[in-house]
């Protein structure tokens, strides 16, 4: 058989480097869509690719610009599109919610339009996700539950999944929408939460901090490891027919469940750490979501094989160790 070829936007983000990781393993040819800055700054910009740098095939191109999106997608014409570039910081999508949109739903709106004229045959994932679900209707949540998102960035995923499942029921495209829960992993990004605590402890644990500032410690989420959440992402696409599915672990925790057990890790009793600053509250919070994720189970096996515990264990242990070698 011939070699797949796939295309990811987002590659050099946490759920991008797993994915190509992934695809690489599966015998994939990986081609990744990059800003131009990072190309020029490889040693920060690509350094969760820096493992597999040599097997990938980069191009430069902004979600922002049609024409640069149309350029790599008639180069590549690949197989398979894993669209997982975003504006994904909910806060900063309340500081800036003209650029989230635009990034956004203009972004996947050019990439969608892009493939159906020049490779409609590729097969499209787009990076759906529970913030969409908002102040949701019901707990737990599953594809049937209604989206009530409470942030430009949940509203710039529900345009992103309606305009996805319109390209796919007007132009008989393969469109499949992954509706993730919250995924983690030592490769998130420091201002997400998870991390946010996990540099924290080791930071305090080595002297250099005293304290960890944080917002709502009550809110509830329902916490995956990315690595397994890229593999559900394939397998999607891989099915007969395009279809949504809902990726989540079925447990949801606190902010302060993840910091007890966080700090713990590190032999520390959070309650001496953790200070609450109103100015990491959000306008309008999402309380709790927690995903049903048995069609997926159902209909292509997928599994979580990490849960909270080990999760919080894994991300610890590493800035442990990162912090310690600085
Ligand atoms: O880690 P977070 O910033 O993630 P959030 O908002 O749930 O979004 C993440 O998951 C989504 C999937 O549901 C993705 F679509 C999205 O792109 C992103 O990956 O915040 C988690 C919770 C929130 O309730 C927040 O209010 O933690 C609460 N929190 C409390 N203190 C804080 C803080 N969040 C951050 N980032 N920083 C704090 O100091």
């Amino acid at each position: 058989m011939a070699t797949k070829r796939a295309l990811i936007t987002g590659i050099t983000g946490q759920d991008g480097s797993y994915l190509a990781e992934h695809l690489l393993s599966l015998g994939y040819e990986v081609h990744g869509i990059v800003r131009r800055v990072a190309l020029e700054d490889p040693s920060n910009r690509l350094n969760r690719l820096s493992g597999i740098l040599d097997q990938l095939h980069l191009h430069s191109a902004s979600l922002e610009s049609f024409p640069s999106l149309y350029g790599v997608l008639s180069e590549v014409r690949p197989d398979e599109l894993y669209h997982l570039a975003a504006q994904s910081f909910v806060s900063y999508s309340f500081e800036d919610s003209f650029s989230t949109f635009h990034t956004n739903i203009d972004g996947t709106h050019y990439l969608l339009e892009a493939v159906r004229k020049l490779v409609p045959e590729c097969r499209f994932y787009f990076a759906g996700s529970s913030e969409m679900f908002g102040h949701a209707p019901e707990v737990p949540q599953s594809e049937q539950t209604r989206f009530y998102p409470r942030s430009p960035y949940g509203i710039s995923k529900v345009t992103g999944f309606d305009l996805s499942r319109n390209y796919r029921e007007s132009y008989d495209m393969y469109v499949a929408s992954g509706i993730l829960f919250n995924h983690e992993s030592p490769r998130r990004g420091f201002e997400f939460v998870t991390r946010k605590i996990t540099s924290h402890v080791a930071r305090i644990k080595r002297g250099e901090l005293t304290k960890l500032p944080l917002g709502n410690l009550e809110a509830k989420r329902d916490w995956g490891f990315a690595g397994d959440y890229v593999k559900a992402m394939h397998l999607m696409l891989q099915q007969e027919k395009p279809d949504d599915f809902v990726i989540a672990t079925g447990e949801t925790h606190t902010v302060r469940e993840f910091c007890e057990l966080a700090f713990a890790e590190a032999g520390l009793n959070y309650e001496d750490y953790v200070v609450v600053d109103p100015r990491f509250y959000r306008p309008a919070e999402v309380h709790v979501l927690m995903g049903d994720a048995s069609k997926a189970k159902q209909q292509f096996g997928w599994e979580p094989t990490v849960l909270f515990p080990e999760l919080v264990k894994m991300m610890v242990q590493h800035d442990l160790e990162l912090f310690q070698a600085k």
